[in-house]
């Protein structure tokens, strides 16, 4: 594959329903697209998944546009590739920036798997051709605004539901879920909300029989998380720790979780999603896709690499209608019941509806 150009879409989507974590608030999703074609006239499509700010993650969606644009893009650009690994090297002389760096990996896992014939779950190794899906959802001003999104997804089938919690929306929130919806697989997210010296509150969490809470301290606590995993029954399950295969394997070897919430950008591409995967399948940690309330494309991607055996527990790739009046790619992402069919065409199996992409594009770079 000689990579002959490539394009960077900034896109604005005004999304359905704000959604709120314990750092801030979501209304739009200001995020890249990237397009990398080959001399065939293949396309490969990844996404990028930052924020207009950086409160997740460090990188945002200026950052990674100077990122792509004026690093990752030149580096590549016009070079002939075989697979898409060969890529970790090329990248591994910047620091970081691993949303921007997905990007560019997942779209030439695209346009690698399509210039092969394959899917893209076949191109990774993926075995299942249904998965199991779970949906999380934001901190609620009005608790009974939360439960009653409780109830409809439960009913639409979604096979886990995942509640965003923070200092003072916590246990009594929990405690109200439990006393409407007993049985329902729950967990908790708190995306780094609390320190060492909330542990009796956390503890309060072990009575409601929770699948796991998220990421309870500050990314890069993985000592700290060791102290409290040690201290709750209920499994720590990590996201904003896990950057790289080595925090992954640390984190394994000291136990600072049970579980891991892998996310293909936070990790910097399929190719160490798929290392980590490996890893975590060896030393029996069950794992999950996690969500960025990505657009089709970068679901898709999350579809795929949940094909592979060790994602045993419901991800967060919900249905499209979940988060937008239409989506950019054809057919949208349907959940049925709670599970989700692998697409069987080439690629991420899903086709680019250019048209939505246009009416969302506020700028585009073309490299070649
Ligand atoms: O912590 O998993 C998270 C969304 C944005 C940033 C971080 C997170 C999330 C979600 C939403 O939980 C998952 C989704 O439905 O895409
Ligand atoms: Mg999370």
């Amino acid at each position: 594959m000689k990579l002959i150009e490539i394009n960077v879409y900034k896109v604005n989507m005004k999304m359905k329903n704000p959604f709120t974590t314990s750092f801030g608030t979501e209304h739009d999703r200001l995020f890249l697209l990237v397009e990398i074609k080959d001399e065939a006239g293949i396309s490969g499509w990844g996404e990028c998944v930052t924020s207009e700010q950086p409160l997740y993650i460090e990188e945002f969606t200026e950052s990674s546009w100077i990122m792509l644009n004026k690093f990752l893009i030149p580096l590549i650009i016009n070079k002939e590739f075989n697979h898409p690994d060969e890529l970790q090297e090329i990248f591994s002389v910047y620091k970081r920036n691993n949303l921007a760096k997905s990007a560019l990996d997942a779209a030439l896992w695209d346009l690698y798997a399509k210039s092969k014939g394959i899917t893209l779950a076949e191109a990774l190794g993926g075995t299942k051709t249904s998965i199991e899906v779970g949906i999380s959802l934001g901190i609620e001003e009005n608790i009974d605004n939360l439960l009653e999104n409780i109830r409809q997804k439960t009913e639409e089938g979604y096979k886990r539901i995942k509640v965003k919690i923070k200092p003072g929306k916590d246990v009594e929130v929990v405690k109200i879920i439990r006393s409407h919806f007993p049985d329902i697989p729950l967990m908790v997210d708190a995306n780094s909300a609390y320190t060492l010296n909330d542990i009796d509150t956390l503890k309060k969490l072990d009575q409601f029989n929770l699948m796991m809470i998220e990421q309870p301290l500050t990314a890069g606590d993985l000592i700290d998380h060791a102290k409290l995993q040690k201290e709750l029954k209920t499994p720590i399950c990590l996201d904003e720790s896990i950057h790289s295969y080595d925090d992954a394997r640390k984190a394994i070897e000291i136990g600072s979780g049970r579980i891991i919430n892998l996310k293909i950008a936070r990790v910097g591409g399929l190719s160490q999603a798929k290392r980590i995967h490996d890893l975590c399948e060896q030393a029996g940690i069950p794992m999950w896709c996690g969500g960025m309330l990505e657009s089709g494309i970068g679901r898709a991607h999350n579809i795929a690499i949940t094909s592979l055996a060790n994602f045993t527990l419901p991800g967060d790739t919900a249905s499209s209608s979940r988060y937008w009046h239409k989506d950019i790619i054809e057919p949208e992402v349907v959940a049925v019941n709670g599970s989700l069919e692998l697409p069987t065409k080439p690629g991420i199996g899903y086709d680019v509806n250019r048209e939505e992409v246009r009416k969302h594009t506020i700028e585009v770079r073309t490299f070649n």
